[in-house]
């Protein structure tokens, strides 16, 4: 196991609670069944694969609704997949846009496979490296408030590596269907058209 306290499903609801108009999109896999256990929400686009581009549907949102907070909710496999987003994410640097990693060191769909993080890869060095406002280790539940903070009021783009337990948790699934599901945030975001 690797050794961290954090419980994933605590870290993200209290993330999400009271989140009024902040856009998530939440990558593939248990990060979608956490979001989804926080309460299912039309101004959540949970992925059901595409794996390695939660960043970049993350960015897009960004750009396009300067406006709006984004956050976007994955896992460090899906993350690792997709490294080289965040030297995108460090070239059109959006305020308003925070990635929180729930690095549980496995792939946890799979079969709990390790991942690169537990033999030492640093996501928020990269992040850091990439040009990212914030990027933080956290640990610690005293450190989920600053997270929070940094989601609804920090300067971004903000990363935050959430070392969580490698629990393997119930499943909480979001609707099935990709294309109501890109109907459903499109529409609670602009309106109907
Ligand atoms: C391109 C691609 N490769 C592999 C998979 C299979 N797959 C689905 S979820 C997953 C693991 C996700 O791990 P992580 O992002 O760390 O999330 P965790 O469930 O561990 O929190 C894998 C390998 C996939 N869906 N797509």
């Amino acid at each position: 196991m690797t050794g961290a306290e954090l419980d994933r499903r605590k870290v993200v609801g209290a993330l999400l609670e009271g989140r009024g108009e902040l856009l998530v999109v939440a990558g593939l896999g248990a990060p979608a069944w956490d979001c989804t256990a926080a309460g299912d929400h039309p101004l959540t686009f949970p992925l059901w694969g595409a794996m390695g581009s939660a960043c970049m549907i993350g960015l897009g949102l960004a750009l396009a609704q300067p406006g709006r907070r984004v956050l976007v909710v994955t896992g460090d496999g899906e993350m690792l997949m997709g490294l080289g987003s965040l030297a995108t994410i460090g070239a059109q640097r959006p305020g308003n846009l925070a990635v929180v990693v729930l690095d549980n060191e496995r792939y946890g769909e799979t079969g709990m496979q390790k991942t690169h993080t537990a033999y030492g890869t640093d996501l928020a060095a990269v992040a850091r490296a990439c040009g990212f406002a914030t990027a933080r280790i956290i640990r610690r539940n005293a450190e989920v408030s600053d997270v929070r903070s940094g989601i609804y009021r920090g300067k971004g783009p903000l990363f935050f590596q959430v070392k969580v337990k490698a629990d393997a948790l119930t499943l909480v699934l979001p609707p099935r269907d990709g294309t109501h599901l890109k109907h459903r945030f499109r529409e609670a975001l602009l309106g109907a058209q």
